[in-house]
């Protein structure tokens, strides 16, 4: 196993940045109904066949794709290389199921890395290690039960070595291929859910991570593979919980111990969806942000660009909208983490060295109460335009205030406006 430095040091720059760009992107653009489409509508190959060969990505630009992420301030990105339907976007010599071969005529990866690269972006891939196209992949697309008869005879014979040379072979393309890549987001395994007798993941994973440390000894990998996380080589790096804001740190998605990634979509889909309308507002991709954040997490942001290669114009005033945020708050976020404090209801802590970041998620009625920061504050200002804001220590002798003389010992009131300035 190649020597690596310690996760802390390879994991500087991501528990820094806080804040990334997903963007899923494939064939499944072209159908603009999920990118699990070929699964959930039990599509044929020949039947899938149809969006790799309508796939025409005119209006491609990934430098406008890095300067709408950027000004919403995310500061790295995740890209679909292949995602579970097997199409490639980059030129691999072991199959011609991607871009080149498609209208698109080219590798649509590399612009994409460049482009980011460019801008500043630390560059991820996330790679599928399900494939639905791979006539040797081990899992029956619509068979998911094992001990179902058809499913046996439909995976008999299957070479599942010949598919792990495959993916071993694609990854070592991809970290060889595009200079230097910092995250490797793998997705995902069926180990213990009764594939292997053995209940190891088919495909060699341990294998491929050793690879993986080989050919880019700096990069973080996720928990995907199944390996568990920790700080040892032979594990993933950071976990990865979907869709959802976990409740606290200390669970085994989000440990204090380990780097995390909240992963979250606009809209539900990852893929684009041209006609799924639960697009998230803003203000609560924010409120996600911060959470995730004050509980030592990352987050990390679905982009679906469409068939003709645009972000769809909600998801851009969304990623603006984002970026209005982040332009005046970006203090609290980048470089900031948990607090030991424990915030007020509806509020949530950031921390950055000695500052201290109250976010108010529902707008109190003209004062918060702050448990335990009591003489503990020099001056407390607004972060979008550095005013200052009143403390009132509970000891003050202010008549008006005696009220809060009932306060637990230790608790600092602030005073605010009666309503949230813009
Ligand atoms: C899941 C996948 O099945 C989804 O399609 C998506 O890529 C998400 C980030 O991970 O497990």
């Amino acid at each position: 196993m190649t020597d690596i430095a310690p996760l802390a040091e390879r994991a500087a720059w991501f528990t820094h940045d806080r804040f990334g760009l997903f963007v899923h992107w494939g064939v499944y653009a072209a159908a603009a109904r999920h990118e699990w489409v070929m699964a959930r509508e039990r599509l044929t190959d020949g039947q899938y066949a149809k969006y790799a060969e309508h796939f025409d990505p005119d209006l491609y630009d990934p430098v406008q794709w890095a300067e709408d992420a950027w000004q919403a301030g995310m500061r790295y990105f995740v890209i679909t290389t292949k995602h579970h339907d097997g199409f490639c976007l980059f030129d691999s010599e072991l199959t011609d199921y991607s871009a080149p071969h498609t209208p698109a005529g080219r590798d649509l990866l590399r612009p994409m890395v460049e482009a980011f690269r460019a801008r500043g972006f630390k560059v991820g891939f996330y790679y599928s290690l399900l494939d639905w196209h791979h006539p040797e992949f081990p899992v029956d697309l619509y068979h998911p039960r094992r001990d179902d008869g058809e499913y046996i005879a439909a995976t008999a014979g299957r070479d599942v070595d010949k598919y792990a040379d495959y993916l071993h072979g694609q990854v070592r393309e991809l970290l060889t291929n595009y200079g230097r890549i910092d995250l490797m987001w793998f997705d995902f395994s069926y180990s213990g859910r009764g594939l292997n007798a053995k209940g190891a993941p088919e495909w060699r994973s341990a294998e491929l991570l050793a690879l993986v440390r080989e050919l880019q000894p700096h990069i973080l990998v996720n928990n995907r593979l199944e390996l568990g996380v920790g700080p040892g080589p032979e594990t993933g790096d950071f976990t990865t919980p979907e869709q959802v804001q976990p409740p606290g740190h200390e669970n085994e998605q989000t440990s204090a111990a380990v780097p995390w990634e909240a992963c979250q979509t606009l809209n539900g889909s990852w893929g684009y969806d041209r006609d799924n309308l639960d697009w998230k507002p803003p203000s609560l991709l924010v409120r996600m942000l911060v959470d995730t954040v004050s509980k030592g997490g990352n987050m990390l942001l679905n982009v679906g660009p469409t068939g003709r290669g645009r972000f769809d114009p909600r998801a851009r005033e969304t990623l603006a909208a984002i970026g209005a945020w982040t332009a005046l708050h970006e203090p609290a976020i980048r470089g900031a983490g948990p607090s030991a404090f424990v915030p007020p209801p509806d509020c949530r802590y950031t921390q950055r060295g000695d500052r201290l970041y109250l976010h108010v998620l529902s707008w109190p009625m003209k004062h918060l109460h702050l448990p335990g920061l009591a003489g503990k504050v020099a001056y407390a200002r607004f972060l979008h335009d550095h005013s200052e804001v009143a403390l009132v220590e509970p000891d003050g002798d202010d008549p008006f205030l005696n009220h809060l003389r009932g306060l637990p010992e230790g608790t600092l009131t602030v005073a605010v406006p009666s309503s949230a300035p813009e």
